[in-house]
């Protein structure tokens, strides 16, 4: 691992999320610094970007060393120009709008066009790519989250919570989303709390929270906690690097261990013809009829009643036989058939004995004893035994 790449990207980003909150001119500050290159109105929040930066650095590393499937949910989604910047950075966002190039003429309108009427909102949101949920309200990223992972078993889901979205009713509510989180079958929410103290202007509780209290609170919502701190960038890229790539081998782990099967419950398939211990036979030896299980004699009878050679017994037989069709129910006609559920429908409003759960249960079909693995790690295996047919023993 890099860490001095990893560190320059994300000063570039960081760059570049300064850039769209303060600049409209000069933007590779190739001139010095005049009043007319700066916005005359600022917006956007850079409290929290270097954070979401930060995360978002070193998510593309676990993407790449890991060739994990990852993706990255924004609590603090005020902080747009950060995850423009980044999209921006990776060359996504010129390949959705080639006119905001990587060069000086697309950064000066990227910065430009940030918060601007006409421009982009400073929030994450619909025409940033990669985004899933227009931002703006706090409180739901974890819901997100889980709402991403759930029956997506391969994706990894880095959900960044603010400090102070933590304090709302529908974050508070949704770390227990965890609690219906399948590890054999969903994708992994990997919460991460970014604790910089602050909900714009005010102080945060669990800012201002003693580690422990922090670590329990998380433990008692089922998960295990990691903490870090520190202001040091090279010193906190190793430590948030090293940290990462634990919780992803943690995760990996559950998945692993919920995803092995079981045991085998076997089941056997047998695939040979069903007559070959019959009768049927000629001086040559046996033969197949495609008859199923119908006893035959050498000689009693030809392939079909009908055919010629047949005997007299089985020609017999076969006349006392009603005709072809004859005992098939006559199904009702669609309009019949309307008319005979309306009969069996109770009046308005009251219940069928079925809904009532008072109906005798139908039999239910014999299912054949045949299980199948499937990808939901049930563990089950159905073996098909392919039996050569014995023609030999006379
Ligand atoms: C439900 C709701 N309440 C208030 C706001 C206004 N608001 C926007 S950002 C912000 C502070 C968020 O603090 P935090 O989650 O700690 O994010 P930080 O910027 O500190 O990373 C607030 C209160 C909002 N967007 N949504
Ligand atoms: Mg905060």
């Amino acid at each position: 691992m890099d860490i001095k790449s990893l560190d320059a990207y994300w000063r570039a980003a960081n760059y570049l999320t300064v850039g769209q909150i303060y600049l409209q001119d000069n933007p590779l500050l190739r001139e010095p610094l005049k009043p007319e290159h700066i916005k005359p109105r600022l917006l956007g929040h850079w409290g929290t970007s270097p954070g979401l930066s930060f995360i978002y650095v070193h998510l593309n590393r676990l993407v790449r060393e890991a060739d994990a499937d990852v993706i990255y949910l924004v609590g603090p989604g005020h902080g747009g120009p950060a995850i423009l910047a980044n999209v921006y950075l990776e060359g996504t966002y010129s390949e959705v709008y080639p006119s905001v190039s990587q060069d000086i003429d697309g950064m000066r309108r990227l910065f430009r066009q940030f918060s601007t009427p006409g421009g982009v909102p400073s929030h994450v949101s619909v025409p940033t790519p990669g985004s899933i949920h227009e931002g703006g309200e706090l409180g739901y990223v974890l819901a997100h989250a889980f709402g991403a992972a759930f029956d997506n078993p391969d994706l990894l889901v880095a959900a960044v919570i603010g400090d102070g979205e933590a304090e709302t009713g529908p974050l508070e509510g949704s770390w227990k989303g965890i609690h219906f989180l399948n590890p054999a079958r969903d994708g992994a929410v990997l919460p991460i709390l970014h604790l910089n103290g602050y909900k714009i202007a005010g102080p945060t509780v669990l800012g201002r929270s003693p580690d422990d209290e922090v670590a329990n609170l998380l433990r008692g919502h089922g998960y295990e906690p990691h903490l870090l701190e520190g202001d040091d960038p090279m010193v906190m890229h190793a430590r948030f690097a090293a940290t990462l790539d634990t919780c992803y081998a943690q995760i990996r782990a559950i998945q692993k261990r919920a995803r092995r099967p079981t045991g085998l419950a076997p089941a056997l398939a047998g695939d040979r013809p069903a007559h070959a211990e019959g009768m049927d036979g000629s001086e040559g030896g046996r033969r197949p009829t495609r008859r199923g299980h119908i006893p035959r004699a050498p000689g009693a009878a030809a392939e079909r009643q009908g055919e010629p050679g047949a005997s007299a017994t089985a020609r017999g037989v076969d006349e006392e036989l009603p005709p072809r069709g004859a005992l098939r129910r006559r199904r009702p006609s669609r309009s019949g058939a309307r008319r005979a559920r309306a009969e069996r429908r109770p009046p308005d409003g009251r219940q069928s004995p079925r809904q009532r759960g008072t109906a005798p249960r139908e039999p239910r079909p014999s299912r054949p004893h045949l299980l199948r693995d499937s990808r939901r790690g049930s563990g089950n295996e159905a073996t098909r035994v392919h039996a050569p047919a014995r023609h030999d023993d006379a």
